[in-house]
């Protein structure tokens, strides 16, 4: 069990009994403790076994007993039985803004209403104003509170639902009855959120394998229960549909469910006009009933007369019209990149040594790696000022004397400062080899004002790669308000590059300016922002989002070899 999983429990205790009406105190003291191991530095089972529960503030007796018990199963007979006693969509509504544990009781009690989905039907038939307590007005911000949490609600990081998605396809793989299991829906198709985990296994036995899926520990509730497709929400929120298919329809049911909806729609008129009826069992041929397993997705493609189209772009957006008429993208592979144009040390925020740095970059099969710590004004991260970056300039030095087999650039990611000027003087930065320009600051400013400093960084000879261009931190923040159109097109006239950041969260240009940028002839730098070695391996995430965006290799300068990598930074 991992810290923020008891917290989870305890967040949960406290908010059931809260719709019960229980003793203030007491439910304080719940979310309490669950705030403290939530923030715990280090693993709660640390503290166990030094017998050091107590020491966390707000864990006394009754609590500490609580996690020992959910440390040895997982759960503790508390949290089950109040969720036996209330009902989960209660505790669900107190994520509604502004609609507190009294009123739903209020509107329970009254109405039966035990979902927010009943809710927002009886809010907007009028239903609630009638209540106790419960006018128009909170009616109606009841409403906008549905309508708010709706938006958000239920989309996940992509990295999150990756890597749930993978431990259980691994533990679904390793079932006697499975033949085999894949990933899905918008995961597979590697969106920068996506609304559910859908899951594809291939076997001769649905029931067993539904059987031993729903003894998954971190299911929580299980929500639809059918001949062809499971789901079940897990402790985390998040849903999974599970399809079992049987052997000789995997392909015709991968095809299907890897969508988009938009892309299999498109295919499956285009499969009409041939006379063919495409569906996820298989393609049957209209004029004799005959039905074709298809063996694989790209006999799929060829049937109806294209080359495979991955993933990553079945979105209809042209991409059907593309393939029927043979000029596709070339897509970028992971296997494309040379190296990592955006990476911090210890010597500003980051974690690991520039050596450190250099080495993992060298097995990960690099050829190059540029250092570019944060400057001087961004004091948070504890930025390099003129001195200290000299320094680190003459280690940089010795430590391409010391390593073979990768090449250290030297670079900054130099702070677009609020008053439009950058962090350093040309002086400074033209003697590195790469200059990442960023703004950090400053973000509430008006549209203008955001995107002209950020014209007026491309307009410096210097500045190599405009980085994390919009802000934006997804699930989390809003883009800054910047005119990416303008931006593009200085980038255009500039020769300046513009980064994909792919850091999981912010994945900054995203899909849909990547493909923009591209259609501008711009040159784009797929990097990491890792401030610790291991997450150079984030490049993954920026790679998708650079297919998605129909990026080549040419369209991506960390592709090139060393020396010409060079010359394209020399260019501007
Ligand atoms: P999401 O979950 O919102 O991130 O997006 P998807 O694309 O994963 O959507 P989801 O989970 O509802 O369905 C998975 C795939 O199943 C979807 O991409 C295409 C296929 N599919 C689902 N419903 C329909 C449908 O009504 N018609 C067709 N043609 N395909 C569907
Ligand atoms: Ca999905
Ligand atoms: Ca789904
Ligand atoms: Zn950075």
């Amino acid at each position: 069990m991992k810290n923020h999983e008891i917290a989870y429990i305890l967040y949960e205790i406290a908010n059931m009994l809260e719709i019960k009406g229980e003793n203030f105190f007491k439910i304080r003291a719940y979310r309490n403790a669950a705030h403290e191991i939530e923030n715990l530095a280090i693993d709660i089972q640390k503290l166990v076994n030094q017998n050091a529960l107590k020491e966390i503030d707000g864990v006394g007796e009754a609590i500490s007993g609580k996690i020992y018990e959910i440390l040895e199963k997982g759960t503790c007979r508390y949290y089950e039985e109040l969720k036996a006693e209330v009902p989960r969509g209660l505790v669900d509504m107190l994520k509604i803004p502004g609609l507190g544990a009294k009123r739903i009781k209020v509107i329970y009690d009254n109405l039966k209403i035990a979902s927010i989905e009943e809710l927002e039907k009886a809010a907007n038939s009028k239903q609630l104003q009638t209540l106790p307590g419960i006018g128009v007005k909170t009616e109606q911000s009841i409403i906008r509170g549905i309508q708010m949490i709706k938006g958000r609600a239920g989309r996940y990081l992509l990295s999150t639902a990756l890597s749930i998605a993978q431990d259980m396809v691994t533990r679904l793989s390793s079932l006697p009855s499975v033949e085999k299991a894949q990933i899905a829906g918008s995961l597979r198709r590697k969106k920068e959120m996506v609304g559910d985990i859908d899951l594809l296994v291939v076997s001769n036995s649905h029931q067993q394998v539904t059987e031993s899926f729903l003894k998954f520990p971190e299911i929580r509730e299980v929500i639809a229960k059918g001949s062809t497709k499971t789901s079940v929400i897990l402790e985390l929120g998040i849903q999974v549909d599970l399809r079992v298919v049987k052997p000789e329809s995997f392909s015709a049911a991968l095809l299907h469910f890897t969508g988009s909806k938009e892309h299999n729609t498109k295919l499956r008129s285009l499969a009409l006009r041939k006379g063919l009826r495409l569906n996820e069992y298989g393609i049957i041929n209209l004029d004799d009933g005959e039905i074709i397993y298809p063996q694989s997705e790209k006999e799929i493609y060829k049937e109806l007369g294209m080359p495979y189209i991955i993933p990553e772009i079945r979105e209809d957006t042209g991409e059907v019209e593309a393939a029927m008429k043979d000029s596709l993208p070339n897509s970028v592979n992971l296997k494309d990149i040379k190296g990592d144009l955006h990476v911090h040390s210890n010597w500003s925020d980051g974690v690991s040594s520039i050596e450190e740095i250099a080495l993992y970059a060298k097995k990960l099969g690099y050829e190059y790696i540029a250092i570019t710590d944060h400057s001087k004004s961004l004091k948070i991260a504890r930025g390099l000022d003129e001195e200290k970056l000299k320094r680190q300039l003459e280690l940089i030095y010795e430590l391409n004397k010391k390593i073979d087999g990768i090449k250290i650039l030297s670079g900054i990611e130099v702070d677009i400062l609020s008053n439009n000027l950058l962090d350093f003087n040309d002086d400074i930065l033209e003697q590195l080899d790469v200059v990442v320009a960023s703004i950090h600051t400053g973000f509430k400013q008006e549209r203008d004002k955001i995107t002209g400093r950020i014209i007026r960084a491309c307009e410096n000879p210097n500045v190599d790669i405009i980085a994390h261009p919009t802000g934006r931190l997804l699930g989390r923040r809003a883009p800054y308000d910047v005119d990416m159109e303008l931006v593009l097109q200085a980038c255009a006239q500039t020769n300046t590059i513009l980064e994909i950041n792919s850091s999981p969260d912010r994945l900054d240009i995203n899909d849909k300016l990547a493909r923009k940028a591209k259609a501008l002839g711009l040159k784009m730098s797929i990097n990491t922002d890792a401030h610790v070695a291991e997450r150079l391996n984030d490049i993954k995430y920026g790679v998708w989002v650079a297919r998605r965006g129909w990026l080549e290799k040419d369209d991506v300068i960390n592709t090139l070899p060393f020396e010409c990598l060079l010359k394209e930074l020399n260019s501007k």
